[in-house]
């Protein structure tokens, strides 16, 4: 397994993003030197001599991007299942565009919160065929260019559906969207789950990305959190990809960062 934290190249108001603040070519430098080998990253609208720059620092780090949000649009109220039409439009205009870049950065994409909520009184079911229709137009893009689409199983006080990993299985499956895999966030599981190792061991036929973050959303080690269950369930199913911690940073961003990554060491070599 791979440990990775979060990088953000814009102003955004969430607070678990470690890395933030215009100085993207020192933070990869720093993310680096702690050893870190990958980042998940939180950008916003890109051109393409930027996106160029980017892709150079990167590669000088030696740093993979396991992962690109695009929360800069849910930010902007523009969500997947908007009950406007023309929200859900602009939605899949804007993603489409993020895909590409997505592409060229090697990174899959992950279906947080940007699915949007289920509108008060309406039925689970109209919700999910409306999120449904989206996301198979946002599937030919992202098969297309070869980018990984992941739903992201969000707790109950951020999003009003799709809370567990059984109900996102079930989900992908009723609406046969066979090419959405699964990001599972410990944070998210220790409020919604029953059991964190058991319900990652129910996701191993759909998992393609881990968020950690400790109980208090600090990172791994921080709080009450088994994260020998954890990772031995993890291991258990093969699972190979990247841990990122999607963590607040306290008591500072260098602190926590390195605790994070020698926690998670020290358990990975035993
Ligand atoms: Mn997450």
């Amino acid at each position: 397994m791979k440990i990775g934290t979060c990088l953000a190249t814009f102003k955004t108001k969430f607070s678990a993003v470690s890395f933030t603040g215009t100085d993207i070519e020192a933070n990869l430098r720093k993310i680096s030197s702690l050893g870190y080998q990958g980042v998940d990253i939180f950008l916003h609208r890109i051109s393409p001599v930027e996106l160029d720059t980017l892709l150079e620092l990167l590669t000088k780090e030696a740093l993979e991007v396991a992962a690109a949000a695009a929360i800069w649009i849910t930010e902007q109220g523009i969500t997947l299942s908007h009950k406007e039409p023309e929200k859900r439009k602009e939605a899949l205009m804007l993603l489409n565009e993020h895909i590409e870049v997505a592409a060229k950065l090697k990174a899959k994409f992950p279906l947080g919160p940007i699915r949007g909520n289920r509108i008060e009184d309406e039925s689970y079911r109209s919700y999910e065929q409306r999120l449904a229709e989206t996301l198979r137009r946002l599937i030919d893009k992202s098969e297309t260019l070869g980018v990984t689409l992941m739903l992201e199983p969000v707790n109950r006080y951020e999003c009003n559906t799709l809370n567990r990993v059984d109900q996102c299985i079930d989900f992908i499956e009723t609406y046969g969207l066979k090419q959405v895999r699964l990001l599972v966030d410990t944070f998210h599981m220790n409020i919604e789950e029953t059991k964190i190792d058991k319900a990652i061991l129910s996701s191993e036929e759909y998992l393609a990305h881990m968020h950690v973050a400790d109980s208090n959303r600090g990172v791994p080690g921080f709080g009450h959190l088994d994260y020998n269950a954890i990772l031995q369930a993890l291991v258990s199913i093969n699972y190979s990809g990247f841990l990122t911690m999607e963590s607040q940073s306290f008591p500072s961003v260098e602190v926590s960062a390195k605790a994070g990554i020698d926690y998670l060491r020290s358990l990975l070599i035993r």
